[in-house]
């Protein structure tokens, strides 16, 4: 099959795609001074989680049906979760374990047990360390870092580079990106130097529609319109990741925060808006003080992961084919009001226009028209009773290869 002017995603990008759904996990000196953005100058005596328990963390995301864990090993304030040799400004500086502590280790432990992919965050920014200030030993001191973790913990599914506080500063990426490369060829590169995934740019869980996989400019963080200036290489195929808090607006724990939880209704409009427009979804969670994730945080968690399952596990039919019309028949007439529709993105995303019909008291009647459909599209419509679907793709690049057209009955207010 002839693809030449087709972006194609690499195998590892595939992988990832079909994760769909990750949870990022913030954690640090932040959590136990009630704050977002550490300066780099709390104590690190006040990092004393009393029931730190990573197995739980990563449970939960396992039972809610969440395929990979994001852990920051260190955020702005430059606190490191892990005992490192770069710095003294880390958990071995800290009471908790007697300084014997490594959250790192317990999470990528977890994560084997689990059979869960974990994936490190290791902030650029860095407000503690003091030779941040000269260019050229920061990104000796940061290589050192990365270098670390991505060596003593296992297989690293996922690097999250953090623009945030990094506008207009120039780092060594070409030196970066070769440490990912020689130590962890497979793991996904997020937004920065040549990068294999990127930002959505925004962080309500939301990515726009059409989102297609080709985007080749992308905002470097929240703070900035600047675009990331990213190195020769960079992939053509570049598929998005949503982030975004489980707590609105808050990526740590912060005590009495509790009705900052977001609903499951707002959860699910989260899922139909980036899994649901192909993107992978990473989710936040914040252990508490304690060093475990509050129980109604989890518990939302759950619910979010039992309502995915219970919309969308029983197709009332599903078919795949190639070409521009696809017709999908059911075995009874059955109300239907979702349809989920895949492209085979193996073979890139060729699809740029289609329409979906349902049939309605003896006439085919347009229900949808859309534009990308790529890794993963869901759409609820209008609720009908019928028998068959009908699938014309109007507008592609080369024939479409559908990898699935199924429908549902989710009966959602979504
Ligand atoms: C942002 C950061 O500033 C937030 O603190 C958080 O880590 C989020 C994922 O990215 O850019």
């Amino acid at each position: 099959m002839k693809t030449t002017n087709l972006a194609l995603p690499s195998k590892a990008q595939l992988s990832w795609q079909n994760l769909d759904l990750g949870v990022f996990c913030h954690f640090g000196i932040n959590t136990f001074c009630d704050q977002e953005w550490g300066e780099g100058t709390d104590s690190p005596e006040l990092f004393n989680p009393t029931e730190l328990d990573a197995a739980q963390w990563v449970k939960l995301a396992k039972d809610a049906g969440f395929k990979y864990f994001v852990l920051t090993a260190k955020h702005h304030d430059g606190f490191c979760l892990w005992p490192t040799a770069t710095t003294d400004y880390s958990v071995k500086s800290s009471p908790w374990k007697n300084g014997k502590g490594d959250v790192v280790r317990e999470c990528a432990e977890a994560c084997k047990k689990e059979g869960i992919h974990f994936g490190l965050y290791l902030s650029p920014w860095d407000r503690h360390e003091p030779c941040y200030e000269d260019a050229e030993a920061y990104d000796d001191f940061y290589s050192e870092q990365l270098t670390e973790l991505l060596t003593q913990y296992g297989p690293i599914m996922e690097v999250w580079f953090d623009g945030a506080g990094s506008e207009g500063r120039e780092y060594n990426w070409e030196r970066m990106i070769g440490i990912v490369k020689k130590y962890q060829p497979d793991a996904m590169i997020f937004n920065m130097g040549q990068p294999t995934i990127r930002w959505v740019g925004n962080e309500e869980g939301v990515a726009p529609y059409p989102c297609w996989n080709t985007e080749s400019a992308a905002k470097i963080s929240m703070f900035s319109d600047e675009k990331v200036n990213w190195l020769p290489g960079t992939p053509e195929w570049l598929p998005a990741e949503c982030d975004v808090p489980i707590r609105k607006l808050h990526w740590f724990w912060h005590p009495n925060d509790e009705e900052s939880l977001r609903s499951l209704d707002e959860l699910m409009h989260i899922y139909y808006n980036s899994v649901g427009h192909g993107t992978n979804l990473l989710l936040n969670l914040s252990p508490d003080d304690r060093g475990l994730i509050p129980e109604i945080d989890a518990e939302r968690l759950l619910e979010f992961g039992a309502e995915i399952k219970r919309r969308f596990s029983n197709s009332l039919g599903s078919i795949s084919g190639t070409g521009t019309e696809i017709e999908l028949s059911l075995e009874n007439e059955t109300t239907i009001d979702h349809i989920v529709l895949k492209e085979d993105i193996a073979f890139g995303e060729r699809v740029r226009k289609f329409e979906v019909s349902v049939f309605i008291d003896g006439e085919w009647k347009i229900v949808y028209e859309g534009s990308a459909i790529g890794h993963r599209y869901i759409k609820q419509i209008p609720s009908n009773k019928s028998t068959k679907l009908k699938l014309v793709v109007s507008e592609s690049v080369e024939i479409p290869l559908i990898k699935e057209f199924s429908c549902y009955c989710a009966n959602s207010l979504e």
